[in-house]
């Protein structure tokens, strides 16, 4: 079966895209990265804290589009969390209107990038998750195994956050830079494994005298393709944390003076 074919939309202005890369050289295709170059996305590319060749690459990127490129260089490995947590607030002090993250395995297509930035432009949420629905029509390619721990992981991830969320680890998403991503963004993340939900949640809870973001304000849009990039550098061991910090994040949430209070 031909894989589901999804155009490159228009280009979509005000869009940074912030790229997490740890030991990324054989991985990252710089055509790829073009391609949304071309479309007028900015990228922060984030080198954290990579002993491979990543920063060269990222370079030699840079050096191509100087305008729309800029290259963030950790000097130790902080993870992906906190990667993405400086890539952004970097893009956000650059002016960026919606700040997008993608993994720099080219996992999500170029083509679905754009659309998830579109969703977010043109339909006044202010939250986009791509989520990887196996569904006929779609294109998704993962792991049986990674597929099935992802499940469970979303079904926990859904009671802590108390809102049923299909797939809270899709390494894409995009928000609009508003208050509320501002302050979620403003400190390190308590969890290393489980950012992204303590990412929504703090998104949801907001802070003083910042509102948190209603449940209208999110959605999730199912990916066309999305493909399992082999070369991951996440191990067992990692999935096991990601489980403990969880519960981390559940803890940090309930006891949140805004959780009874979010909309
Ligand atoms: N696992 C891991 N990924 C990181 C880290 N820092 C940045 N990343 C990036 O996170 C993204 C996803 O990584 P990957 O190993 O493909 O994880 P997977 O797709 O969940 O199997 C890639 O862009 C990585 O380069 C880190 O410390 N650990
Ligand atoms: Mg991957």
């Amino acid at each position: 079966m031909d894989a589901p074919r999804a155009e490159l939309v228009g280009a979509v202005h005000g869009v940074t895209l912030v790229v997490p890369c740890f030991n990324e050289a054989r991985r990252f295709v710089p055509e790829a990265w073009l391609e949304l170059i071309a479309r007028g996305v900015f990228l922060v590319l984030v080198d954290d804290g990579s002993t491979d060749d990543t920063a060269g690459i990222l370079e030699a990127l840079r050096t191509r589009s100087p305008v729309a490129v800029s290259v963030l260089r950790l000097t130790t490995n902080l993870g992906k969390g906190e990667a993405i947590r400086l890539g952004a607030l970097r893009a956000m002090s650059d002016g960026a209107v919606y700040v997008g993250f993608a993994d720099a395995d080219g996992a999500t297509p170029p083509c679905e990038l754009l659309r998830l930035a579109e969703h977010l432009r043109s339909s006044g949420t202010d939250v986009v998750l791509g989520a990887r629905v196996v569904m006929l029509g779609t294109d998704i390619r993962r792991r049986a195994v990674r597929h099935f721990a992802g499940r469970v992981f979303a079904t926990a991830a859904s009671l802590v956050l108390d809102e049923a969320v299909y797939d809270t680890q899709c390494g894409a998403k995009f928000f609009r830079v508003i208050p509320a991503l501002r302050v979620a963004l403003a400190r390190p993340f308590s969890s290393r494994w489980a950012f992204d939900v303590e990412l929504l949640g703090r998104l949801r809870v907001g802070a003083r005298g910042v509102p948190g973001l209603g449940r209208a304000s999110f959605v999730e849009v199912p990916l066309l393709r999305w493909t399992d990039v082999p070369g991951s550098h996440l191990r067992f061991g990692s999935m096991l944390r990601a489980a403990g910090d969880l519960a981390i994040v559940a803890l940090n949430l309930r006891t949140d003076p805004n959780w009874s209070q979010r909309r």
